[in-house]
């Protein structure tokens, strides 16, 4: 589903996708939600929709609750509506299965560590917080209505088509310049904060599996590994020959107002029930994003959707 006249992502979109096709829908518009469900009358729907760049909810913390908590709402309503559920009719077998993206930010300052289906949450930001109502909604919408209604709390997933803003991105494009030779430094926020981060493509084989299930239930994915955004740069830093503390200047302004210290999942749950397992680890993962990163900054012809300069984030 796309957003907004002529959205000037669909153009990226679309070397990514083959033949899949893009139907019109704005989470912050019930009416085109459920047009968009009616139209595709589909059998999965997949809630990735959000203001998903942590910092940014600081700035448009209004936005960002509409957008990431409320357009949960709007699509669990929109899939209600339009398969006729309500309090005195429950959904039959062949019921649109939803899937929301929740997220490990939800645990924020975390309780217990690693961190499980049943850890208290106590986000941190106000992204962290429009999530914590997305996962509740869905769980509420599920015992409700009986829906079938799924939320994935998934840690930090990554891959070379990562945003330039979020910190691996970041890093594997700042070696590749520093590499190259078109930059000298990269400037970062907190080196001491701890995540547990994956590859993307292993989660979307998670999302899939989840509501392929005979029951709708909540899963925690992540690697249960977690290292810290200074093992990240020395990492990228290292699989070019480099030594990060020549180039990584720390800069406040990348700091945030309040942070998530240390994120470590437990998927224990997801392996037992749904045979998942992460296939890429850590290191083969930084190493692919910055050779992809090289390859991308050193090509002739430089794609229309080059990442945004690091002056920006
Ligand atoms: O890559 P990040 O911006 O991701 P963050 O905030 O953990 O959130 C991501 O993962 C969540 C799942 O846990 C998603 F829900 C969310 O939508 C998003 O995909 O930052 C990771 C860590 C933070 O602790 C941050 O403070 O890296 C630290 N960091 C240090 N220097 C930096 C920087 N982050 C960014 N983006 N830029 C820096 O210069």
């Amino acid at each position: 589903m796309v957003r907004g006249q002529a959205n000037p992502h669909v153009a990226r979109l679309r070397k990514h996708i083959g033949d899949v096709q893009l139907t019109t829908g704005d989470l912050l518009d019930q009416g085109s939600l459920i047009s968009a469900v009616e139209r595709v009358q589909p059998d999965e729907v997949y809630n990735l929709g959000a203001i998903s760049y942590v910092p940014m909810s600081w700035q448009q913390a209004e936005l960002t609750a509409e957008v990431t908590g409320m357009g949960v709402l709007r699509m669990l309503e929109a899939i209600r509506v339009v398969s006729g559920v309500g309090q005195s009719r429950t959904p039959g077998p062949g019921q649109i299965r939803f899937y929301q993206a929740s997220s490990s930010e939800m645990f924020g300052m975390v309780r217990e560590t690693p961190q499980n289906e049943r850890t208290p949450f106590h986000p941190r930001s106000p992204y962290g917080v429009a999530k914590t109502y997305g996962h509740y909604i869905t769980q509420n919408y599920r015992e409700s209505y009986g829906m079938f209604a799924v939320s994935g709390i998934l840690f930090n997933h990554e891959s070379p088509r990562r945003g330039a803003e979020f910190v691996t991105r970041k890093v594997s494009l700042g070696v590749a310049r520093i590499k190259l030779g078109l930059a000298s430094e990269l400037r970062m926020g907190n080196l001491e904060a701890r995540r547990d981060w994956g590859f993307a493509g292993d989660y979307a084989r998670a999302m899939r599996m989840m509501l392929a299930q005979d029951a709708p239930e909540d899963y925690v994915i992540g690697t249960g590994r977690t290292q810290s955004v200074r093992d990240l740069v020395e990492l990228a830093f290292a699989t070019v020959g480099l030594n990060w503390r020549d180039h990584v200047v720390q800069d406040p302004r990348f700091t945030r107002p309040a942070e998530v210290d240390l994120l470590c999942a437990d998927p224990k749950k997801a392996r037992e029930q749904l045979g998942w397992e992460p296939e890429v680890g850590f290191e083969e993962l930084v190493a692919m994003m910055v050779e992809s990163d090289l390859r991308l900054l050193s090509s002739s012809s430089r794609p229309e959707d080059e990442p945004l300069s690091p002056d920006h984030w």
